[in-house]
């Protein structure tokens, strides 16, 4: 399996992230990178291939220009305000305000294009974000052009950043831009398998009105789990999307075994869909010793994701989301691979 991926990413090292009260480093740090590709070098996996620069079209197919622009100049308007911090998001268009007026102010425009404030905007953030979605289409162009599988090594991660916001950790929906470039080249019906602990609030607005993109999430009970405002069961699509987005939440402690009953369901919805393509937003904090989620997958039962997967017996596009608990994230994710690829 050839594994798009460059040292751009690096480029995102945000020194802060807003847990519990204080300014901590983040979850989501560089070194996440480093042990995935330790593991796949261990063990002899995988080919590392560069990404190719695909430009700002098809990121713009999924988000919203003015959202790419506020991206692009968000550290340079920051820095001009003098602050010594990085970028948090301090007010918002909460429910009791006006919620679509978009503000003259920087730091209100954070709260604008912002949906979570545990996310720092930092110097670099921008072309990370740029690497990152190179990644996944460099990755995608592989598995439309008749690779069985690719895994491209996003980071910053996708799955969480809508049509004009960005939070939980990502900036551009890497898996929603490489679905749409699958079909802008063609593929008609594209699947999206999001595996991340965390429900894909992002892809699923992204494309909760239309038929031609299945998103299905397993995830954390989003009443007891970020995102909190999205992810519950009974939100099933609307208009001609109605019937293709399909929610699995689990409560805190779900093990493997009801894990991969939902995963059971996922599959068969997808079977049924018949798409070109599959994508899976792979985050591997569904780990038991994960630092800030709840479900309880083992090691091995990575592994075993990654046969059922594969049973499905489609193109299938591997996309990196989250995944904190550092030491094991490389060995849990080469897992799915590797169980995918046996
Ligand atoms: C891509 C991805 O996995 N993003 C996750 C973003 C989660 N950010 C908020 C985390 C809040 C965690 N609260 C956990 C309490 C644990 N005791
Ligand atoms: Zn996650």
């Amino acid at each position: 399996m050839k594994i798009v991926y460059t040292e751009e990413h690096r480029k995102r090292s945000a020194r802060t992230e807003l847990y519990g009260g204080q300014l901590v480093p983040p979850f989501e740090c560089p070194e996440r990178i480093d042990f995935i590709l330790a593991e796949a070098e261990k063990r002899g996996f995988g080919a590392i291939v560069p990404p190719r620069a695909h430009g700002m079209a098809p990121v713009l197919a999924v988000h919203d220009a003015g959202y790419a622009a506020f991206l692009e100049n968000a550290w340079a308007n920051w820095s001009a305000l003098g602050h010594q911090g990085e970028a948090i998001v301090t007010v918002w268009p909460a429910r009791t305000m006006r919620p679509d007026r978009i503000p003259a102010h920087f730091e209100a425009q954070l709260g604008y294009y912002c949906l979570a404030s545990e996310t720092s905007i930092s110097d670099g953030t921008w072309e990370a974000a740029l690497a990152s979605k190179d990644v996944a289409l460099t990755s995608a162009d592989l598995v439309i052009g008749g690779a069985r599988t690719a895994f491209g090594l996003c980071r910053p991660p996708g799955h969480h950043a809508a049509t004009d916001q960005y939070g939980g950790y990502c900036f551009f929906n890497n898996a929603a831009i490489a679905a749409q470039h699958a079909r802008d080249k063609g593929i008609e019906r594209v699947a999206i398998l999001d595996v991340d602990f965390h429900h894909g609030n992002g892809t699923q607005e992204i494309f909760y009105d239309r038929d031609d993109v299945l998103f299905i999430s397993l995830h954390g009970d989003p009443d007891q789990a970020f995102p909190h405002f999205l992810g519950f069961a009974d939100e099933t699509g609307s208009g001609a999307g109605e019937g293709f987005n399909l929610n699995l939440p689990m409560p805190p402690g779900t093990g493997f075994d009801v894990w991969r009953a939902a995963l059971g369901k996922a599959m068969e919805r997808i079977a049924r869909f018949d798409p070109g393509l599959v994508i899976v937003s792979l985050g591997v904090d569904t780990f038991e010793k994960d630092p800030i989620s709840f479900f309880k997958l083992t090691s091995n039962d990575f592994s075993t994701m990654g046969a059922d997967i594969a049973a499905l017996g489609l193109p299938t596009l591997f996309l990196m989301e989250g995944g904190y608990a550092v030491e094991e994230v490389g060995i849990n994710t080469i897992n799915v691979l590797e169980g995918f690829c046996v």
